[in-house]
């Protein structure tokens, strides 16, 4: 009751302080000084270029919360202050209890000689043991309340707290100020902070999403034309072809398993049943999981979602159900959608091919991105995420990686190009890299995130990779539109192509090897990447995964013998690979607590391309 009493006491002071405004209308309740010393903090801010390191935020009890403020704005016609009553739903994000002690029971969890090794823990046990406290919680909704937030219903769950205010509220709340922005490319006109936002210091918020409309983020599919479209399904790869080419000949088909996709689109229902009639396949149980906002007519997106669909039920047909988690194009869709995935804890696959460059993703994204697929890994969630359709050149003119493929905790999967023998055998994979549409598999090395300690002595220097960041992708699978997938969409016969298409395929490769698994009374395999690093460097390497290693390159990183930036370990070899990943205790044991990298959180404002090093301890 104390530390309550007296954080509100912190709080009303702040608000007085804030609402003084510079430029903005004063409020009478409001004293000059007080006025003054947040007019020279905003003017500071400005002055530095929205850098907050050289303010002294302790005299008024406040902390800063960096990654706010989008880098695109620094580039768009600013329109000034939005409407004092335009209402905002924003999603608080709160910090874990203990990350240094989570980190340890993530290494613990992955490495093969502990006592806790795939004792994954259940949502409640993840609450219980590292979510923030309900004292914390309680803390924030308290103060958001008590400075005219309204909390919403539903969507509030593990480190999110979703609610609404005007404007002004908010600006108050956040010391911030909110104005309008006009795309000079695009035109687009978007709304976000003009300066970092700050809260009292003994609150435990960490992140705020709802206020940058800038970002949106794009799909990793290509529907080829060069095939034309159909009524009757006559190229593309086949649900069988796609099994014979990649040796997946065992009756392993999904059974009991239940996979996820991530959506920010949605499908046609009669588009998937003529796949599955087409093909003799089992009619997949589907479920659509919408958060409030998602679009609920097909739009730009559905081939995406289609596609994603049909190739999940390609490779395990008799899975127990699909859900599509949909969410509307914002950062805080994108996290209600993660963070509904690891709250409901039902599926142990999931995919997603939406994704921007790291460098266009706000560091305030990342960071909470993170914490939520830690929370996955912890739960023995599988995430695999098209690495981008744009070779190295992910940010177009820039060497840069995709987010959320270069997330430590999540599998990047990118793109080859598949030939086959005239049986329809595999032939070979190089790199997918077609200089004349600039499309190819996404892959280098992330500015953002240290390496993993299951990544440490994989990486050679012939493939130009780094020894001390994390690389991506970590596996590939075909996605030349060239050798692409037969899928039904818009009521015809189509041709898709992608990392789009390889994600959904390992994630459903995945559902068959957690079948496997449990087949043999076994635990899931959980997050993948220590096991798949493991076979990568045991004598099954090249039995298990077709290594490319032609030299082709995804316009920048060649491949290399072994691991490589172009297409990772390569491709599954289908029964194989299952067999290496049902072993237990697994071939080679990863290095356990190296350093998995804790996320960038001191420094900038905005994501300018920095390692800013380990995050504070935030309990
Ligand atoms: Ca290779």
């Amino acid at each position: 009751m104390k530390k309550n009493l007296k954080s509100r006491i912190v709080i009303s002071t702040l608000v007085a302080l804030s609402g003084t405004g510079c430029g903005k209308a004063n409020s009478s309740l409001q004293s000059q000084s007080a006025g003054k010393i947040l007019c020279s903090v905003k003017n500071q801010l400005k002055n530095n270029g929205n850098y907050l390191d050289s303010v002294d935020t302790k005299a008024i009890q406040l902390k800063p919360l960096y990654g706010h403020v989008p880098l695109e704005s620094k580039l768009s016609q600013d329109l000034g202050p939005v409407k004092d009553h335009e209402l905002f739903e924003i999603t608080v994000a709160l910090g874990y209890r203990d990350s240094t002690k989570l980190q340890t029971e993530l290494d613990d969890l992955y490495n093969p000689s502990s006592p806790k090794f795939h004792q994954f823990l259940s949502p409640n046990d993840f609450k219980d043991r590292f979510a923030p406290t309900e004292a914390q919680i309680l803390q924030v909704k308290t103060a958001l309340v008590a400075n005219g937030f309204t909390l919403s219903d539903s969507g509030s769950s593990g480190i999110l707290i979703l609610a609404s205010a005007p404007a002004r509220t908010i600006e108050e709340f956040f010391h911030t100020e909110i104005h309008h922005f006009k795309d000079p490319k695009s035109h687009r006109i978007y709304s976000a902070p003009t300066f970092e936002l700050q809260v009292p210091s003994d609150l435990p918020i960490r992140w705020v999403h709802g206020l940058d409309k800038q970002f949106q983020v794009r799909h990793h599919s290509i529907i080829s034309t060069l095939e034309g479209t159909s009524k009757r399904q006559k190229s593309g790869m086949t649900p069988s072809a796609i099994k014979k080419a990649y040796s997946l000949n065992s009756s392993l088909d999904g059974t009991g398993q239940t996979l996820a996709l991530v959506e920010l689109d949605t499908y046609t229902e009669s588009d998937i049943t003529a796949y599955e009639n087409h093909f003799n396949l089992r009619q997949v149980p589907l479920e659509t999981r919408a958060l409030s906002g998602a679009s609920n007519t097909p739009g730009r997106g559905a081939p995406e979602v289609t596609l994603d669909i049909e190739l999940m039920i390609a490779l395990a047909p008799n899975a127990r159900k699909i859900l599509i988690y949909q969410g509307p194009n914002s950062a805080e869709g994108i996290i209600g959608v993660y963070n509904k995935i690891a709250q409901d804890h039902e599926a142990k696959v999931v995919s997603t091919s939406w994704g921007m460059p790291e460098t266009n993703t706000p560091s305030s994204l990342l960071e909470t991105e993170y914490a939520i697929f830690q929370q996955m890994a912890a739960q023995g969630q599988a995430f695999f995420a098209a690495s981008g359709d744009s070779g190295a050149y992910d940010n177009s003119s820039q060497i840069a990686v995709d987010d959320p493929a270069s997330q430590p905790y999540v599998v990047g999967v990118g793109g080859t190009h598949l030939s086959l023998s005239a049986d329809g055998n595999y032939s070979g994979e190089s790199t997918w890299a077609d200089s004349s549409t600039g499309a190819g598999g996404g892959g280098g090395v992330s500015t953002i995130w240290r390496q993993p300690s299951w990544q440490s002595g994989v990486v050679s220097s012939n493939s130009k990779g780094s020894t001390s960041q994390r690389n991506v992708p970590d596996v590939s699978l075909n996605s030349d539109p060239k050798s692409g997938y037969a899928i039904f969409y818009d009521g015809k016969w189509q041709v898709a192509g992608g990392t789009s298409c390889a994600a959904p395929l390992w994630a459903a490769f995945t559902a068959l090897v957690n079948q496997n698994r449990q087949n043999q009374g076994k635990s899931l395999l959980g997050f993948p990447s220590p096991a798949l690093y493991s076979v990568g460097q045991s004598g099954n390497y090249h039995s298990a995964l077709h290594d490319v290693a032609d030299g082709s390159t995804n316009f920048y990183y060649p491949a290399v013998a072994n691991y490589d930036e172009a297409t990772g370990w390569g491709s599954f070899q289908g029964d194989s690979l299952i067999q290496a990943l049902s072993q237990d205790p697994l071939p080679k044991t990863p290095t356990p607590g190296n350093g998995l990298n804790p996320p960038p959180t001191t420094g900038s404002q905005d994501n300018s391309n920095q390692n800013l090093g380990p995050v504070e301890s935030c309990s």
